[in-house]
């Protein structure tokens, strides 16, 4: 049982490995995601995307570098903060900003909202806090039955969620039952406007959980691109190896409160303005810049393209039909009254 309490990375053997030109397109995903969230949040205050809104704003290195560590072949599934990851494994900034616009172009016709985006190898986008683990169980379960030994199940959740008895019914059977799980514990510090320290009684998360269910644990740092690039890459490999379940706690901080109707009050602003110095975008694009891969010139152009992308999406989800009221129930399961 391995721990990997602040998993150690290299930066120049991720450089070497990566290549320039990946790692520009890496930047250019967490751009895109970044810019998504600034005018999904904007469309919001105009009055043109209604129900809830969590932005990944601060987390982007995670899944951007799990994706570039293990591809998008595996299965995927994730909490209602999902906008990231769906646009990772292949729905459009035009679909996505239609969904939280409500328009039938949405990614989910326009009836799912911002919480529910689905792509391929997306089981969701799931809005019940810990409700969603036991679905990337049984899928971890159905590659394992299928004996497709290259792939495996990520299960991305926030720290909140460790407390909730569907987490530990997964992972007792993933364990029990070598499932090629990951459990990714995405540590962002708040459960809504719970401290993490109020909500949990154990520290650090992952190494206790992990031991508890006699499985590996990692740790990241979730600001960092390459460590989250180089861990996830270590912690599949050990998957495939082992068939057995790993759990990876990643230790990072949002940059907005828990959804948007969240002023945030509970934390001070020192303390966010402390964690944003470390901002994802800003440490890859150093990194980059400081091995002449990358010119300040260069980063203004990728910036501006990723906005006019996403500006775009929200002209072509404006100009979007609404849908029917007729299509209101359809896809909605409920069995008829007898
Ligand atoms: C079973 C359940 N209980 C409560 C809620 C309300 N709720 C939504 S998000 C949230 C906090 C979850 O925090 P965390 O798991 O740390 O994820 P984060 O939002 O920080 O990404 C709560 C309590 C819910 N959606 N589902």
């Amino acid at each position: 049982m391995k721990k990997n309490r602040f998993f150690k990375s290299d930066v120049d053997q991720v450089v070497d490995e990566v290549g320039s030109a990946r790692l520009k397109e890496q930047l250019m995903k967490m751009l895109l995601i970044r810019h998504f969230e600034i005018r999904g949040e904007a469309a919001y205050q105009q009055g043109k995307v209604g129900g809830f809104y969590h932005s990944y704003m601060g987390q982007e290195a995670i899944q951007v570098g799990c994706l570039a560590a293990a591809g998008p072949e595996h299965w995927y599934t994730t909490t209602y903060r999902c906008h990231a990851l769906a646009m990772l494994l292949g729905a459009t900034p035009n679909e996505m900003m239609a969904e939280l616009y409500g328009r039938t172009t949405g990614n989910a016709k326009g009836l799912g909202g911002s919480m529910h985006m689905y792509a391929d190898h997306l089981l969701g986008g799931l809005a019940i806090v810990g409700g969603h683990v036991p679905i990337a169980t049984g899928a971890a379960f159905s590659l394992k039955y299928q004996k497709k030994k290259d792939l495996a199940s990520f299960c991305f959740l926030g720290e909140g969620a460790v407390v909730q008895g569907a987490v530990h019914e997964s992972l007792n059977l993933a364990a029990l039952w070598n499932l090629p799980c990951l459990y990714v514990i995405e540590n962002n510090q708040w459960g809504m406007g719970t401290a993490v320290r109020r909500a949990v009684c154990i520290e650090p998360i992952g190494e206790n959980l992990a031991k508890a269910y006699g499985i590996s644990s990692y740790t990241f740092d979730g600001q960092d691109f390459f460590n989250c690039y180089a861990g996830f890459k270590a912690a599949l490999k050990e998957v495939a190896k082992t068939s057995r379940p790993v759990l990876i706690e990643v230790i990072t901080e949002r940059f907005r409160g828990h959804s948007i109707s969240d002023p945030a009050l509970y934390r001070s602003k020192e303390n966010l303005q402390k964690n944003m110095e470390r901002d994802p975008i800003r440490l890859l694009k150093e990194a980059l810049i400081e091995r002449n891969m990358l010119t300040e010139e260069e980063f203004k152009q990728m910036d501006q393209e990723a906005k006019e992308t996403i500006l775009a999406a929200m002209k072509f989800a404006d100009e979007s039909p609404w849908p029917e009221l007729t299509t209101l129930e359809e896809g909605v399961f409920a069995p008829e009254e007898t």
